[in-house]
């Protein structure tokens, strides 16, 4: 087994590990080691499991088959298995999508307790969706909102609302061009499926046009029309201080863990929270504490301050410090592990979604027409288990760290709007064509058991921000940052002198010493809000965002969600790196087609939308490679290098 300082850098993580070992608590941690004897055919992805004639597994070294039974080959195999993969992204996102229309559209017709927090967003998603809101309130326009974007889950024929409304113009040509435009998520979602099932579609390049349009679909119906509709309803994210890592659990007070994704579920739980602060008093303690892991995090961490415990790979220890009374979950990036080592302390996990359930864990039912009933049973629940905890054996360490957030798109152009009033993106396009900032890099994806958690993520982003690189972070890997002080106005230490200069300026405008030079964008469907900023540089400049000096970077990925991100980003002509190879060896074609330069090999992504995929597990070497493509891109734009 590795030791705690082999497996994070988190010092509270390591401090926790110990303590879970002394106890006899296993955590992802040790299921990793556990399991670390992995089938080399599953990882080059020519295992094929599609039917009852197999598995069948083509042979790594030309000894063996070529060809599983049905006669497909390793390039058809490995591009069915990574179409299905980035299907359960896009799905994901997609369904994360359509829960928070459903919301808005029962919030509007009064079957729902929440409110319209953004009328301003609103009324632009209207007027980009070509809505007449001429004589409608404002419930009736966020109704027509909704309608259009259910649309984008039931019609027959066209392209994706939100795909028109959000992409730029000589993009869509592109994808137009190649027959990938999405018409509807749902159906798209079921073609992908239908299409990597037995004996359908064979033809390896094929197969990669049906990855990229459910791309488009987990970057649309998933990703924009998330944030979109959640900033309708909970408020577009403005600049909040906070704190970070696992010193935010507090003794005195009652602990809930929210963890998940839809803040559907976390922003209710925040309210009651608030609510029932007199009965917390009431049983001695100093009040309810709600902190955040994963995605539920950053959606209360973005518009309520709420702190934020810990990310992905750790998310099993903040109960271990035997202070969390109740850790709340909804969906997407849940351990089921989570039960197991709640059964050793007093922590109720309680799920909520009808078809997110753990075996251990205590359902009750959450959806938005009963939200106040479910989030006060929940918070009971919380306040239930307080009196059941076992003082001797709480233990939480003792760090904790500063951390500034929100960064909406909304919050960066009213920023910039106090330099430049009329074209607040000159000083950032300016700053960009002198070099202060190189480039922008979107720090994004998870954190994974099985490398050492926050190191690959906090390595690329210091390597690159010493070379003025401005990042923009989302998900576990914005975590990451923050744990280590690169989203707090310290982060400057690490910069160039460039990015220092640039953050010291923007920094002075909201009387901070400095602007954290690793932005907080929010969650994994946030992914929107970075795309959003680059579409608007590229426009300011005449452009499209394929020949901005910018990438994305996701050192420690694991989730197929964030593959579909990543083939998203792929689609819009971005640079995509990885650190943890994908299941792609085992097909020269897809590898290739997703890896290889302009006129290297046939028809690759670069070839196609002008960015490619980079694999790379050294974060040192990622960030030199990431450098050189930005370099590369700048010299085309005419920039200096
Ligand atoms: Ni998004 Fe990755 Fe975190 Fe889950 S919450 S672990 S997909 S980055
Ligand atoms: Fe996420």
């Amino acid at each position: 087994m590795r030791k705690p300082e082999e497996r994070t850098i988190d010092y509270g993580v390591q401090e926790m590990l110990v303590k879970a070992r002394e106890e006899g608590i296993e955590t992802a941690f040790d299921r990793a080691d556990a399991a670390n004897n992995r089938c080399k055919f599953g990882m080059e992805g020519v295992c094929c499991k599609g039917c009852l004639e197999g598995p069948c597994r083509i042979s790594l070294n030309g000894k063996g088959p070529a060809l599983g039974v049905c006669g497909a080959d390793a390039d058809s195999i490995v591009a069915r298995n990574l179409l299905a993969t980035v299907v359960e992204g896009a799905a994901s996102h997609a369904e994360h999508g359509r829960e928070v229309v459903l919301t808005l559209l029962k919030a509007v017709r009064g079957q729902a307790p929440y409110k319209i927090a953004d009328e301003e967003k609103l009324y632009s998603l209207a007027s980009g969706l070509g809505i007449d809101t001429d004589g409608l309130t404002v419930n009736q326009v966020a109704e027509q909102v909704a309608l259009k974007a259910l649309e984008d889950f039931q019609k027959q024929e066209g392209v994706l609302n939100w795909l028109k409304l959000k992409a730029q113009d000589k993009t869509v040509a592109k994808w137009e061009k190649l027959g990938i435009l999405p018409v509807n998520a749902h159906l798209e979602i079921a073609k992908a499926v239908k299409r990597q099932a037995m004996g359908c579609d064979a033809d390896p390049v094929n197969l990669l046009k049906g990855i990229l349009t459910v791309a488009l679909v987990d970057g649309y119906s998933g990703l924009h029309m998330s944030t979109d509709l959640q900033d309708v309803l909970f408020g577009s994210p403005q600049l909040v201080r906070s704190e970070y890592k696992l010193g935010v659990i507090k003794r005195e007070y009652v602990n809930i863990m929210v963890h998940g994704h839809v803040p559907v579920l976390s922003e209710k739980v925040v309210e009651w929270a608030q609510k029932l602060h007199g009965e917390a008093l009431q049983l001695g303690a100093k009040g309810i504490n709600v902190v955040g892991v994963c995605c539920s995090g950053n959606e209360v961490l973005m518009r309520r301050g709420i702190p934020v415990a810990t990310n992905f790979a750790s998310q099993e220890l903040p109960i271990v410090t035997g202070a969390v009374d109740a850790a709340v979950v909804d969906a997407q990036c849940i351990m089921p592990g989570l039960t197991k080592v709640a059964g050793c302390y007093h922590t109720a996990v309680i799920t909520t979604m009808p078809y997110v359930k753990i075996p251990g864990a205590i359902h009750i039912e959450f959806n938005p027409r009963a939200a106040d009933d479910a989030a006060e049973k929940i918070v009971r629940l919380a306040l239930d288990r307080y009196q059941q905890r076992d003082e001797a054996r709480i233990r939480i360490p003792e760090d904790k760290i500063e951390v500034y957030a929100g960064f909406s798109t909304k919050q960066i152009t009213g920023l910039l709007q106090k330099l430049n009033k009329e074209r607040p993106l000159q000083p950032l396009v300016e700053a960009m064509e002198k070099g202060d900032i190189y480039g922008i890099v979107a720090l994004v994806g998870c954190t994974n058991p099985r490398t050492k958690q926050d190191w690959a993520n906090t390595e690329v982003a210091k390597y690159l921000m010493r070379n003025n690189v401005l990042i923009v972070g989302t998900g576990c890997a914005a975590h990451s940052l923050a744990k280590f002080g690169l989203m707090s106005p310290q982060g400057v230490e690490y910069c160039g002198s460039g990015l220092r200069r640039v953050m010291e300026t923007l920094g002075g405008l909201v009387d901070l010493p400095a602007l954290p030079p690793a932005w907080h964008m929010g969650s994994c469907v946030d992914n929107s809000r970075i795309d959003e900023l680059l579409i608007a540089v590229a426009d300011y400049l005449g452009v499209e965002v394929s020949r901005l000096p910018v990438a994305a970077s996701s050192p420690e990925t694991h989730h197929p969600k964030a593959i579909a991100i990543g083939s998203y980003f792929l689609t819009q002509g971005v640079d995509v790196h990885v650190g943890v190879k994908p299941p792609v060896g085992g097909s020269e074609l897809v590898s290739k087609a997703l890896t290889a330069g302009a006129g290297e090999y046939g028809l690759t992504m670069e070839e196609l939308f002008g960015g490619k995929l980079i694999v790379e597990e050294d974060p040192v070497l990622a960030a030199q490679k990431l450098l050189e493509r930005i370099n590369r891109k700048r010299k085309a734009l005419g920039l200096s290098a």
